[in-house]
Order: structure tokens, then C-alpha cells, then sequence
């Protein structure tokens, strides 16, 4: 059986936990405390060197870290992720967009928003902030007048891309002005009926925490 690594406040297993759900695909949850350095002990950086979850446990010793790389993994075959050459590269294009321009802004402000870490990151707060409101302006623009990220249809991108925009209200972003972009929440909904369930860092005790940047960092 499928085996995933996760850590449940985490929007990038979320993704993959979506992705699941649509496929019907059974899976078994192995829980992760990154807080608590349990994803920087040698084990767990045999399966990632970088630290994090998700990963995914395909078979025995077949793992795949990187929350789009196992989007990927899992999608292919399915109308998620398209066969034709170019449509495929777009879907590509928002899984790296995502990677590269949400989660060091949206993903990053909201974890230290709702973790209590925004002033000890005073210095880099406010650029982070302003790059989330770029995202959410591009983000605006691009939907407007189409109903997915990708012309091919509902695919991993709109998935990838949902998981932090869709909780930037949890950052301190302002989506009330953002018609299109709520409008394709919507249709992201009504496309993954049920929505797994969100959980927020309060859950965890010790999410207060900094993450260790660099594995050489772990204390475990
Ligand atoms: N680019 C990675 C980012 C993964 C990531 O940042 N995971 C966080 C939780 S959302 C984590 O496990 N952090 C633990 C750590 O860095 O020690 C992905 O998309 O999977």
C-alpha cells in the first residue's frame, strides 16, 4: 500500500492528500513531527536530504520526496496531468511557479502568521509580503475569464497552486478584492467534493518552533 509521510498542517501534503482522494487511492499516513526534528533524523534524510515531508512511499525503499514531484508521480495516465507535450509543460509551468513563487511568499508569511514567528523574521517579512501580493494580483489577472490555471482542465497545477493561495486570508492577505481568484476556489471545490480537511498549526504543540534551514542544522 501506498505509504505517505506527513505532517498534517502541512498545505504541500495537502496536495498530495487531494490528489488521493480524487484517484481513490488507499493509502496509510506515517505522521511526521517536523517540529520536533523528527524529518532531520538520518532515517528520514535517507528517504529526503531535504528534511520535509511529503513524501511518498511507492514500495519498499521506493520513495519520492517533493509535494509536485509526487503530484506528478501520481497523476500520470490520468486526465490530471496531460499526455500532449505542451499541455503538459503548462501544467509544469504553474507546478514550478508555485514552488517558486507562492511558498517563499503566501506559504512562508502564513506559517509564520499562524505560528506566532512573524517578529523573530521581522527583516524578511515584509518583502515576503509584498511577493504574496504579487502572486495573488498575477493570480487575479490569469483567471480572470478561465476556469483553470491550464487551458487542458481541472489538473495537479490548480491542486499545487490551491493548497496555500486558497488559505492566504491565514497570512494576512486580502482576498475580498480578488473576485476571479475566489471564483476558481470555488470551481477547485466543486471539483474535490470533499475537500480534505485543513488543519491549522494549533494542533501542534510545538509549532512554535523554527525549522532547522539546512539538514547540517537538525538537532535530532
Ligand atoms: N518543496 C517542498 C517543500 C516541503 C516543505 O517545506 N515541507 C515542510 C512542511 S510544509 C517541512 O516538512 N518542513 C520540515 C523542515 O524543513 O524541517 C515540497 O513541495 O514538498
Amino acid at each position: 500500500m501506498l505509504r505517505l509521510y506527513d505532517y498534517l498542517p502541512s498545505q504541500n501534503a495537502y496536495k498530495v492528500r487531494m490528489l488521493l482522494g480524487h484517484l481513490g487511492l488507499a493509502y496509510e499516513t506515517v505522521p511526521v513531527e517536523i517540529f520536533q526534528g523528527e524529518s532531520r533524523t538520518p532515517a528520514f534524510l535517507a528517504m529526503n536530504p531535504a528534511g520535509a515531508v511529503p513524501v511518498l512511499e511507492i514500495a519498499p525503499g521506493r520513495v519520492i520526496a517533493e509535494s509536485n514531484a509526487i503530484l506528478c508521480y501520481l497523476a500520470e495516465g490520468t486526465a490530471y496531468l496531460p499526455s500532449d507535450r505542451f499541455e503538459r509543460a503548462k501544467v509544469m509551468q504553474w507546478l514550478f511557479f508555485e514552488q517558486d513563487y507562492v511558498q517563499p511568499s503566501i506559504a512562508t508569511i502564513r506559517h509564520w502568521t499562524m505560528t506566532g514567528k512573524l517578529e523573530r523574521n521581522a527583516a524578511q517579512a515584509p518583502g515576503r509580503k509584498a511577493a504574496g501580493e504579487r502572486v495573488l494580483d498575477l493570480l487575479e489577472s490569469h483567471l480572470a475569464g478561465r476556469a483553470f490555471l491550464a487551458d487542458c482542465g481541472y489538473s495537479i497545477a490548480d491542486m499545487a497552486v490551491f493548497a496555500y493561495v486558497h488559505r492566504a486570508e491565514e497570512g494576512g492577505f486580502d482576498l475580498s478584492g480578488r473576485p476571479a481568484l475566489r471564483a476558481w476556489f470555488e470551481r477547485v471545490a466543486a471539483e474535490s467534493v470533499p475537500l480534505p480537511p485543513v488543519y491549522p498549526y494549533s494542533i501542534d504543540p510545538y509549532s512554535h518552533r523554527s525549522l532547522p534551514v539546512e539538514p547540517e542544522a537538525a538537532s535530532s
